[in-house]
């Protein structure tokens, strides 16, 4: 369960990707919101069949949308929870809108569940979900999957009620972490904060419960990514960029419209890159695709006026009569010419300031010509880096340091581009959507064996 976006649309966004591949190879059902608003929620579900899965939808009233998806879910905790405690809104009314609605799908889902089911709820938006159908008598195995980062203590604790949403958590079987990082977070929070205890055995004890936590890192549908980027689309565009690029280099970004991206900082280490390297001015372009989301949070207009102030000022600086250093796309590709796009550019340059995971940088790897792979940087502040150890990793932080990274990638040999594109892509083949998957129900049931030999004790 969890909240896609839209009836019969294919979502630009993560989440939406993985669940997709997830749910096609198993009978299931995905509960959500359908992204409509209507005049009151009556809890009528809609059945529809996306790419193959079938959802169930229900449509939200507009103070739920207000409050819970782009108040509590989208300007407190995602916010929050990706380390900008100056972005995040605190407001009261945001908070009752995310239990109201957590109550509301609650109360229309319960009823669908049978004994045998397994159930299994992504992300941010939901984390009450498991609480509300424990207390409709649900006593199927219940999983969680947090996609975003779980932020340190000391931040989680600037939330009004933060023990609340935590303790919301131990209703559930087994919770799922993009990373060890992430869980050991969580795990800090349970000791020093609630007085819980780590059992060491991957069990956490705490506000009377016990309950399973572990990292499972979310991986792309790989083999069928690899195949899109031969695919006759993503051919033509791969075609069509490397003629407009007339030979430069093409170092190529691509993220949903967010300040977790570091799109910015990524600008600014490439203007410092300009800046540094006159002899690389007129050989490079950078092609930065950035589709809009959440348009309706400041937050994110703001974002969107600066990345145009910025890419205008680096072109004014550096372009010529026959070179634009920036191309700031704010629109969305098919995912065939994405693959077409990644393949086409000889740099992946994905900087976040903080995130889960990031797929990009796996779809970057998945979709390079194994004779000559492109290099990838990427920040130590996404998850994939724990894995992808053979990018270049930097500090999106640093504006020297990006410059730094570009240099040494642009002057990469092949053989050591193939070097480390080889492990890297190893690790995305094995470590991909189904491994993901299959590990985090196999848990589950596991979760659910443990919690019932117990029961018959
Ligand atoms: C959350 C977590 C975690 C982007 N532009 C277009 C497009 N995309 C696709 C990408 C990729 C997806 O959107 C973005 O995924 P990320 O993982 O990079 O980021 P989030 O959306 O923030 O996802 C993240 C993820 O959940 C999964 O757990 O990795 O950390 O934040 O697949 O290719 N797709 C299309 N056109 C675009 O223009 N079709």
């Amino acid at each position: 369960m969890n909240v896609p976006s839209g009836k019969g649309k294919a979502a630009a966004g993560g989440l939406a990707m993985a669940l997709t591949a997830a749910l096609r190879e198993y009978r299931g059902l995905w509960f959500g919101w359908s992204g409509e608003i209507c005049e009151t929620f009556t809890g009528q579900i809609a059945m529809h069949k996306v790419q193959g899965v079938t959802t169930a939808l229900v449509d939200l009233e507009e103070g739920d949308f207000q409050e819970y998806y782009n108040g509590y879910a989208n300007k407190t905790l995602w916010p929050l929870f990706h380390y900008r405690i100056d972005l995040t809104a605190y407001a009261r009314s945001f908070g009752e809108g995310y239990e109201r609605v957590n109550r509301r799908f609650g109360e229309t889902v319960a009823p669908l569940i049978e004994a045998d089911d397994l159930v299994w709820v992504h992300d941010y938006h939901l984390i009450p979900l498991g609480r509300e159908l424990r207390k409709r008598g649900v006593t199927s195995p219940i999983g969680f999957f947090l996609h975003i980062p779980w932020p340190a203590r000391q931040l989680i604790t600037t939330l009004p009620r933060h023990r609340e949403l935590v303790e919301s958590l131990f209703a559930y079987d087994l919770i799922g972490f993009q990373t060890e990082e992430w869980l050991d977070a969580f795990a800090g929070y349970v000791r020093k904060e609630a007085g819980g205890e780590a059992l060491g055995d991957g069990r956490f004890r705490c506000f009377g419960r016990t309950v399973r936590a572990a990292a499972f890192p979310i991986g792309l549908d790989a083999p069928e990514f690899s195949a899109m980027a031969e695919s006759a689309e993503a051919r033509r565009t791969f075609e069509r960029m490397r003629r407009s690029v007339s030979g430069r280099k093409l170092i190529v970004g691509v993220d949903r419209l967010d300040y977790s991206k570091g799109m910015e900082e990524r600008l600014l280490g490439y203007e410092t890159f300009l800046n540094h390297h006159p002899e690389h001015r007129g050989r490079v372009t950078l092609l930065q695709i950035a589709p809009p989301s959440r348009e309706d949070v400041h937050a994110y207009q703001e974002i969107r006026g600066r990345m145009e102030a910025l890419s205008g000022r680096i072109n004014g600086a550096y372009a010529d009569v026959d070179w634009v250093p920036v191309r700031y796309v704010s629109r969305a590709y098919k995912r065939e010419e994405l693959a077409g796009i990644f393949r086409a550019a000889q740099i992946g340059y994905v900087t976040p300031l903080r995130d889960g995971m990031n797929l990009v940088a796996k779809e970057y790897v998945a979709a390079q010509d194994a004779d000559d792979p492109g290099v990838l940087i990427l920040s130590r502040f996404a998850g994939a880096a724990l894995q992808l150890k053979d990018a270049v990793i930097v500090n999106p932080f640093s504006q020297e340091g990006l410059a730094e990274a570009l240099q040494a990638a642009i002057e990469m040999p092949l053989e050591e581009r193939k070097r480390r594109w080889e492990s890297m892509m190893q690790s995305v083949m094995r470590e991909d959507v189904a491994h993901w998957r299959d590990d985090f129900v196999a848990a589950l049931m596991r979760a659910r064996d443990e919690a019932r030999s117990k029961a018959a004790e």
